[in-house]
């Protein structure tokens, strides 16, 4: 499967188109816009999501009574802050926030100005990754995969590590659109704590980043492959993931934990169940062993950093000039970790359905149904 989004942060609209998918798919527009609100939400975001942007998808090409052809999907999501300004373009501004791709991207396309390097390398442009993965998603959920996404810190309050249920997953994620669970933090005194720390961020006028967590349940043994680097799932969930805009690392299951220990109890040990059946009782693998999925809770932890676009200004470089000057400050979220979990979750989903089109033959659900069925022993290791 693969994907192309084009779109300015502050252009008339996102757009993606999406190749892959096989014929006979129901993707509701209903659904892809409930992950969209997702994305906008979170204690902490700025006013340009919460209050301007709607994020509506329009689907412009690739079903027939609403049901996928196989052909490429092309969808459209407008952008509201274009049609309040008019069109107008985005101001100039020549002081690059450290951080930021603003510097380094005016050096690499020639520019002598910010603004057209952050119309691109803005999180705007998550809006349509998201999108894409909630098409992943539908895919998926046809298999009976799920995935789904938590906080488990902000700034430098984080959360006991807890191996979480499906259940308790789709809890906090329907207590955030009521703001019950403003972070989606799954212990309430630590969100408290998290939310504290934001307003005391907002307070200072600077930004918090934070870690989250996406679990994906339900996932086969036996997707992704070790057979070449490029094709091993922890790769491409790593490329995927570390392709967000202010992610700095990734861990899969506890890939950081377990290299300070040793062998004895760094790993899964494989255990019978029933007749020619395998279980393990830890998961400390993430459910990647080799780069192929092991019937295991997919489990992949982000590391978001504070966004460089701040209120208490660093120091940098007035471009045109040379000179020393504060790095410039339009309007800005403090922090975007629950965001970054939803859009991690766009990643973790659509590596899973390029995986799983590619292991069940890609071009025709009903078949690709039949043959998940066929490999019934496949689903669990
Ligand atoms: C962003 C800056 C803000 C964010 C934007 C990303 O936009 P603006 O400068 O227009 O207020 O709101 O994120 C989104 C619009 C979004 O949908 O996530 C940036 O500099 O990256």
């Amino acid at each position: 499967m693969r994907y192309l989004l084009a779109g300015e942060s502050h252009g008339p609209a996102l757009v993606g188109i999406l190749e892959g998918f096989p014929a006979g798919l129901a993707i509701a527009e209903k659904f892809v816009n409930a992950e969209l609100d997702l994305r906008r939400q979170g204690y902490g975001r700025g006013l340009r999501v919460t209050g301007i942007e709607l994020d509506q998808v329009e689907f412009l090409a690739g079903f027939w009574k609403g049901k996928t052809l196989g052909s490429p999907i092309a969808f459209t999501i407008a952008n509201r802050d274009f049609e309040l300004r008019k069109g107008k373009p985005a101001q100039r501004w020549r002081v690059p926030r450290p951080g930021h791709a603003d510097l380094p991207g005016l050096i690499r396309y020639g520019y002598d100005d910010c603004a057209p390097v952050a119309e691109r390398a803005s999180a705007r442009s998550t809006a349509a990754y998201t999108a894409a993965g909630a098409c992943a998603k539908a895919l998926l959920a046809r298999f009976g995969i799920t995935v789904l996404s938590h906080v488990t810190a902000v700034g430098g309050v984080q959360a006991y590590p807890v191996e979480p249920s499906p259940a308790q997953l789709r809890r906090v994620r329907k207590g955030q659109v009521g703001k019950t669970r403003p972070l989606r933090c799954l212990d309430v005194q630590t969100e408290k704590a998290m939310v504290a720390a934001v307003d005391q961020a907002m307070g200072e006028g600077v930004t918090l980043g934070g870690v989250f967590e996406v679990v994906a349940f339900g996932v086969p043994a036996g997707l992704g492959t070790y057979a070449h680097p490029d094709r091993r799932l922890d790769a491409r969930l790593a490329a995927e993931i570390m392709g967000i805009p202010a992610l700095k690392a990734i861990e899969i299951g506890d890939g950081i934990t377990v290299a300070g220990e040793t062998g004895r109890t760094a790993h899964d040990e494989i255990l019978p169940a029933g007749r020619k059946g395998y279980r393990r009782e830890t998961n400390r693998a993430g459910g990647l062993e080799g780069g192929v999925t092991n019937g295991e809770p997919l489990t992949v932890r982000g590391f978001v950093k504070p966004i460089s676009s701040q209120r208490r200004r660093l120091n940098s470089v007035d471009v045109r000039t040379g000179k020393a000057a504060k790095a410039a400050y339009v309007r800005s979220d403090t922090c975007v970790v629950p965001a970054a979990g939803i859009i991690a979750e766009a990643a973790v989903a659509w590596c899973l359905a390029d995986a799983l089109t590619s292991f069940l033959g890609g071009d025709n659900l009903d078949v690709m149904l039949r043959r998940s069925k066929e490999l019934e022993g496949w689903k669990k290791a």
